[in-house]
């Protein structure tokens, strides 16, 4: 056996390579060695701590967790206050701040450092020659709670800091988070321990921060990112809060990775403006961001005011979700005649736009959330999606409300309104005789993605078909300068663009073309897919079902419609015309002697998978050539289980047939 002298020595050793692996893997995000090497490092000081607790010490890794609950926390008076921060909403606001800055420092420029505004809580870490002893949250600024045994469980905070020439006393302040995956992953673990579920990764941060068994807390996802100092003795700082957090990034404290200098007023809205572009594609959530004078004697020059400094400006996004009064529903009818229901509101700002319309997109829906007309609703607005009613504020209620009905006849053209079995969306019979139905097949075909007809919008679209110029599609490929120059907005000029948009659209592709249609059910990959099998369009028109069902990526569903739609004479004379007209695309070279490595396999998928939809699943292997059908019988090849199976799980069992969970899919589908 070792002596205690080696063992002392390798205990030493084994937390200092601990914590330099933690380091590279939290702060510089750039791990060195695999997980298990670090598992089997950790394993080691664990055995060799058993065996010689005397040399067990607070700042060893393997202290992180463990610490007896507590009865209440205890209270931390902060020895520096922990300011707030003033706000702006909009650009005004932080022109306003630079400009107030620039005259009380009598200078015309300023470097400002710019970071993300993390949506947590904010929190004080105290490090005593090195070793962490306290943490406490911010409470109100001038106290807080004692929640160092919590806090000492994060992994990304360490317990004693790296490298040399640190202050004998330092007090660091950051935001304690958790990421959009680890609040998926937590909201999922309550579920299947009968937790409760938690509204938002904020709430969760906090609840999970301030709980008084640090055992659970070890098992929340929280992370840190450190923004600023406080108390700080026996050692200098850089001159620069960007060289300062250079600084603490070296002494181990994990800093955000989108830190950035920028110049004056213009400097810190470009930052913005790249951080807001960026936003959804975040790991975690933020609610702004921050701008702080760069120069750390500047910032003392500037001061404080009302507990916020003068020299830091929280600029916030748009909030995304606001309260407003659903005025009344209406009925919009889509391209394929699809009835949605849309909320007319009072109009109310949020992300970053006024909204006056929102979805509510089915009766379902309306009934599940039971929103009724006359109620104050939460409206939510995030990224470019369509704005939605997401639920409605029951305690403003009034007494008199009214509920929402589907309508029998379609709004538009007054044709039968039919919802089929099993499925949400409630369809106008109309068809192209429906004008709304008729106007947004228009607007479809002339999209980007379709025949690209730049130029026709939806708004001259809508003034053509009141005109009763659009008849059908091929009306287009009809019109004349004349037709067009003398509607709203609509000149010589931008009327010859538009026949010139429209003569280039006709040099397409079949691809292109079929997709423009708007068959339902086929969007651009099923478009491609029969353009390549087909090679040209007499053929797949004259095509049955079955051949149709040959085409990876076209189930039963996918082939009866675009079957039906050939079928349909209206629609064989509008493709005529189009062709006469002058649409043209090159032959398609078909190879279905391409071998397919799946053909001849059978799949049938059942449950939720984890890296995809069902759909998407469906069309990868369609795409490799197996079929793939909704029941299992002994001719199955594979069924796919993902999570929460139903009975095709057990039937496959009880058939002998071969079982794949999703990793065992997923190699599959990389191995073809
Ligand atoms: O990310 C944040 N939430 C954040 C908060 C940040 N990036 N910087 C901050 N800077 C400060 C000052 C300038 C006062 C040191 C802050 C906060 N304060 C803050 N968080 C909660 C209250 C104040």
């Amino acid at each position: 056996m070792a002596s205690r002298d080696q063992d002392s020595r390798r205990i030493v050793a084994l937390r200092e390579a601990l914590a330099h692996h933690n380091y590279c893997y939290y702060v510089l995000d750039a791990p060195e060695v695999p997980d298990a090497e670090y598992d089997r490092l950790f394993h080691e000081l664990q055995l060799l701590e058993e065996r010689h607790p005397a040399l067990v010490t607070p700042d060893s890794p393997t202290q992180r967790v463990g610490a007896e609950p507590l009865k209440a926390f205890g209270e931390v008076v902060h020895g520096i206050p922990m300011l707030s921060l003033a706000n702006a909403f909009d650009e005004g606001g932080v022109k306003d701040f630079h400009r107030r800055a620039c005259e009380r420092l009598g200078v015309e420029h300023i470097d400002y450092s710019c970071e993300t505004k993390l949506d947590g809580l904010a929190v004080s870490l105290l490090y005593e020659d090195g070793v962490l002893v306290r943490g406490a949250t911010r409470g109100d600024g001038r106290s807080g709670e004692d929640v160092t045994q919590n806090v000492r469980t994060i992994d990304s905070i360490p317990l004693r800091l790296l490298g040399k020439d640190m202050p004998r006393v330092l007090e660091v302040r950051g935001e304690v988070f958790i990421s959009h995956d680890g609040f998926a992953r937590l909201n999922q673990a309550q579920l299947t321990e009968g937790g409760k579920q938690f509204a938002n990764p904020r709430n969760a941060a906090a609840g999970s921060l301030r709980q008084l068994d640090p055992r659970i807390t070890a098992t929340r996802p929280l992370e840190i990112y450190i923004y600023g100092v406080g108390v700080v003795e026996g050692n200098d700082l850089p001159d620069t809060y960007s060289a300062m957090l250079e600084r603490l990034r070296g002494w181990g404290l994990r800093t955000s990775p989108e830190t950035r200098v920028a110049r004056d007023a213009e400097g810190c809205l470009a930052y913005y403006r790249d951080i807001m572009a960026r936003r959804d594609k975040l790991p975690y959530e933020i609610d702004g961001v921050v701008y702080k004078v760069n120069r750390l004697d500047q910032q003392d020059a500037l001061g404080a005011v009302s507990r916020a400094p003068r020299w830091a400006l929280a600029h916030k996004f748009p909030a995304q979700e606001e309260m407003t009064l659903l005025k009344g529903i209406e009925v919009q009818v889509g391209r394929t005649g699809a009835l949605t229901p849309v909320a007319r509101l009072q109009p109310v700002f949020v992300g970053g736009v006024t909204v006056t319309n929102a979805t509510l997109h089915n009766q379902d829906e309306v009934e599940r959330k039971d929103v009724r007309i006359g109620d104050t609703v939460i409206v939510r607005r995030a990224g470019d999606v369509i704005p939605e009613v997401v639920s409605v504020v029951m305690s403003k209620r009034p007494n008199r409300t009214r509920r929402f009905k589907m309508p029998e006849r379609c709004p538009v053209c007054d044709s039968k309104v039919e919802r089929p079995e099993g499925e949400s969306a409630a369809r106008c019979t109309g068809g192209l005789y429906c004008a709304a139905q008729r106007r947004e097949a228009i607007k479809h075909f002339a999209s980007r993605r379709a025949m690209d007809i730049e130029g026709l919008g939806d708004k001259l679209v809508d003034q053509l078909d009141e005109q009763g110029m659009l008849t059908d599609l091929s009306d287009l490929y009809r019109l004349k300068v004349n037709d067009i120059a003398g509607l709203e907005r609509m000149g010589e000029k931008s009327a010859q663009n538009l026949i010139d948009a429209l003569k280039k659209s006709q040099t397409t592709t079949l691809a292109r073309f079929l997709y423009a249609l708007g068959i339902r059910d086929v969007g651009e990959t099923t478009a491609q897919s029969l353009a390549n099998y087909f090679g040209n369009l007499e053929t797949l028109m004259q095509a049955k079902e079955e051949a149709l069902q040959e085409v990876p990526d076209v189930g039963p569903v996918v082939a009866g419609n675009v079957y039906t739609f050939f079928r349909e004479s209206h629609n064989r004379q509008v493709i005529r015309k189009l062709i006469k007209y002058g649409m043209s695309w090159p032959e398609v070279v078909v190879d279905r002697d391409k071998p397919q490595p799946l053909s001849g396999k059978t799949f049938v998928l059942t449950g939720t998978l984890g890296t995809m939809t069902r759909d998407e699943a469906k069309a990868k292997l369609q795409a490799l050539g197996a079929k793939v059908t909704g029941s299992v019988s002994a001719k199955t090849s594979y069924v796919v289980v993902g999570e929460d199976p139903g009975s095709k799980a057990t039937k496959a069992e009880q058939l002998g047939v071969k079982i794949l969970d999703e990793k065992a899919f997923l190699k599959l589908l990389s191995k073809k």
